[in-house]
């Protein structure tokens, strides 16, 4: 079950998975071979000399440092990791991380400090990002970033997107509820609201329901079903009964409520309309349909 990163009532513990890091990586220039990419590769462990510092992590050689990372879309971002190295530590401390959906991306969110080698930030809430970028204030020319890791989160349950302040549609109340990027419902509509994938109207007129799968029946005046439970508010149609008003009245009465009997003089037995009290096919012998088509009035 995914959980959040703190509180969530469907969950108690954390929530987040590593980010595949598929884009691009690009720094401002290269010490030797340690390229940009080498703080991508899965390897942490600096060794001892050079060439396995350039196996492991990306170094770059002159003035104000920096180390650029196009994700190549959007994520939400809940923690970054940085991995450092010990035995030089102005060499991976005091590290600062923008992070944005815009290349410009200048946006100072994390800052570490210059007795911390590298880095590990959670990001309260997380953080809609594509381009991340790293630089040091410590004043070094020879940034070393061993490995650089991500974390995607989801927002509070009922959000999603920019700093989680999207909130999500009539989803089904289920956790994540919604994409945590773009807030498309994830499990469908919660109850009596259609249309996804927002889910943001509920059920057109006339249906109600999971799905607004279900016909409302014959509610009074005309009116629509309760768009959730199909309920008819304030009560059914002339000759129509039940909670859903999607039952005529029962044989010999008829009427608002079905309150009212059939005059019981209708043709053969039969009942009368269960709306109107009119004997559909005639009177038995006696009555006169052709002044009272309820079979009331006898011939005088
Ligand atoms: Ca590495």
């Amino acid at each position: 079950m995914k959980c959040l990163l703190w509180h969530d009532k469907h969950c108690n513990q954390d929530y987040e998975e590593t980010l595949n890091i598929t884009g691009a990586a690009t720094q401002s220039s290269n010490y030797l071979g340690c390229t940009a990419d080498k703080a991508l590769n899965g390897l942490e462990d600096q060794g001892s000399d050079d060439a396995e510092l350039c196996q492991a992590c990306s170094v770059t050689n002159a003035a104000n440092p920096w180390w650029a990372l196009d994700l190549g879309g959007e994520h939400l971002i809940g923690r970054i990791q940085v991995i450092g190295r010990p035995d030089h530590m102005s060499q991976s401390s005091g590290l600062q991380v923008s992070m944005s959906i815009s290349p410009s991306n200048n946006d100072v969110i994390v800052l570490s400090n210059n007795n911390e080698i590298g880095l590990n930030q959670q990001l309260n809430p997380p953080r809609l990002a594509r381009y991340i970028k790293i630089t040091s204030v410590s004043g070094t020319s020879n940034m070393v970033l061993c490995e650089v890791k991500l974390f995607e989160s989801e927002c509070n349950n009922g959000m999603y997107g920019y700093n989680c302040t999207g909130k999500c549609g009539h989803c089904k109340d289920v956790f994540p509820q919604c994409d945590r990027i773009n807030g498309t419902c994830l499990q469908g509509c919660e109850t009596g609201y259609a249309t996804p994938p927002r889910c943001l109207q509920t059920c057109n007129n006339s249906f109600y329901g999971e799905n607004c799968a279900q016909r409302c029946g014959n509610c009074l005046d005309g009116r629509r079903c309760d768009f959730k439970n199909g309920s008819c508010p304030r009560g059914c149609s002339s000759g129509y009964r039940g909670v859903y008003c999607n039952q005529t009245c029962p044989a010999g009465m008829y009427g608002n409520s079905c309150q009212r009997n059939c005059s019981g003089n209708c043709f053969n037995g039969l009942s009368c309309h269960f709306s109107t009290g009119i004997c559909s096919y005639g009177c038995t012998a006696g009555f006169n349909y052709s002044i009272d088509t309820s079979c009331g009035t006898e011939y005088g």
